[in-house]
């Protein structure tokens, strides 16, 4: 379908960019990525799409793109041909959650290893004062400060980070990576021997922070080399546009990653629904394990709940008393639908992913 490769803007060493490149090179669509000279590219995108965030994707035609759930959401349904969402209802449900879990709940610890350890600060910053703000008239060790101090305000002690929960959030991080060691120690990817939804989601936390910065790299090599494995193989496979099966059901090891998004993180998105409909910027989230003072609220994150409802809403009948079985058994069916009038904002991200009113986290707009 795409015979001229797609232009993808992005730092190499970006989230969301590694997601997007990696659906691509799964999906083999080809792709040129380029990191345009920074602030021109900012004042540039914003004008295409609405907002500046990486990546921006632009078709062969021309037209722009934004937001990475959107995006593939489009080429899936443009694409011929093999999917990368499993045909059983409950393995597609658990990717959609799977995925949104990965954008947005790990998004925080992962900038946190990033910024907050002086090996990731100064790898990173270094990398990206070069590779973005190059060409922009200030010294080095400007830019390094500007970037580290923008990341940490924006991302990690501007987003609930403190020294009060730096113990939790780190092990909740290693508990994540043992409970993955499991699952790629017996199979290539999330739901067998091909990947899903669900493993293009976890490339982003994993593809460009973990598995690449110094601290929680070290981590996985020593407790879970099987993650490297699983991101070699995602980064190597191009599926053909034959039929392919996943494993039947829903694999016992993937209950501890259920367990936490129904224990975790959809209470962590009804405590923003809360703050949003409250217009309170800042928000205390509790959950056994964790505890957040001063979180960002995200406007974003309230159209994340509403998408989840909305694939519950457009299943067949006869699938919703099963996917509910499957919710209720990981403690995921009651937050889902905690709250229901959904304080979104007019026709709030209807347009994407062609046009963006809002970041994720509503900062630097
Ligand atoms: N929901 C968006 C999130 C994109 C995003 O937040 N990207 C980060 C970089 S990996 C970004 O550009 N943040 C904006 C900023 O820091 O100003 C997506 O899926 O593409």
């Amino acid at each position: 379908m795409f015979k001229d490769p797609i232009t993808i803007y992005g730092s190499s060493i970006s989230y969301f960019t590694g997601k997007m490149e990696s659906y691509f090179k799964i999906r083999g669509i080809p792709y040129k990525r380029i990191v345009a000279p920074y602030p021109s590219f900012e004042r540039k995108m914003k004008k295409r799409v609405g907002i500046h965030q990486m990546p921006a994707v632009v078709l062969p035609d021309g037209r722009w793109m934004t937001d990475t759930t959107s995006m593939i959401q489009w080429f899936e349904s443009n694409l011929p041909h093999s999917s990368i969402i499993p045909s059983d209802p409950k393995q597609a449900f658990a990717c959609y959650l799977i995925e949104d879990w990965a954008d947005e709940w790990w998004w925080r610890p992962a900038m946190h290893y990033r910024w907050h350890y002086k090996e990731g600060a100064n790898f990173a910053s270094n990398h990206l004062a070069k590779e973005l703000l190059g060409s922009f008239p200030a010294p080095h060790f400007l830019k390094k400060k500007f970037l580290t101090r923008r990341q940490r305000n924006g991302y990690t002690v501007g987003d609930g980070v403190s020294a009060d929960n730096i113990v939790s959030i780190e092990a909740n991080v290693k508990n994540l990576f043992r409970n993955l060691e499991k699952i790629f120690s017996k199979r290539t990817f999330i739901f067998g021997d091909h990947p899903s939804l669900a493993d293009i989601g976890l490339s982003g936390p994993f593809l460009r922070h973990f598995a690449l910065d110094p601290v929680p790299l070290k981590i996985i090599k020593n407790e879970a080399p099987a993650i490297l494995n699983w991101l070699q193989s995602l980064w190597n496979i191009k599926l053909s546009n034959q039929e392919f099966s996943y494993l039947d059901n829903i694999p016992n090891d993937l209950s501890p990653l259920l367990n936490e998004i129904g224990k975790i993180y959809l209470p962590y998105l009804c405590a923003n629904v809360d703050a949003v409909s409250k217009n309170k910027r800042r928000f205390e989230f509790k959950s056994d394990e964790m505890h957040f003072v001063g979180a960002r609220y995200s406007q974003y994150r309230v159209w994340c709940l509403k998408q989840l409802q909305e694939k519950y809403h457009q299943l067949h009948e006869n699938q919703k008393e099963d996917i509910k079985a499957m919710l209720s058994e990981h403690g995921c069916w009651e937050p889902l639908w905690r709250h229901q009038d959904l304080p979104m904002k007019g026709s709030q991200e209807e347009k994407l992913p062609f046009w963006a009113y809002r970041k994720m986290i509503g900062i630097n707009e």
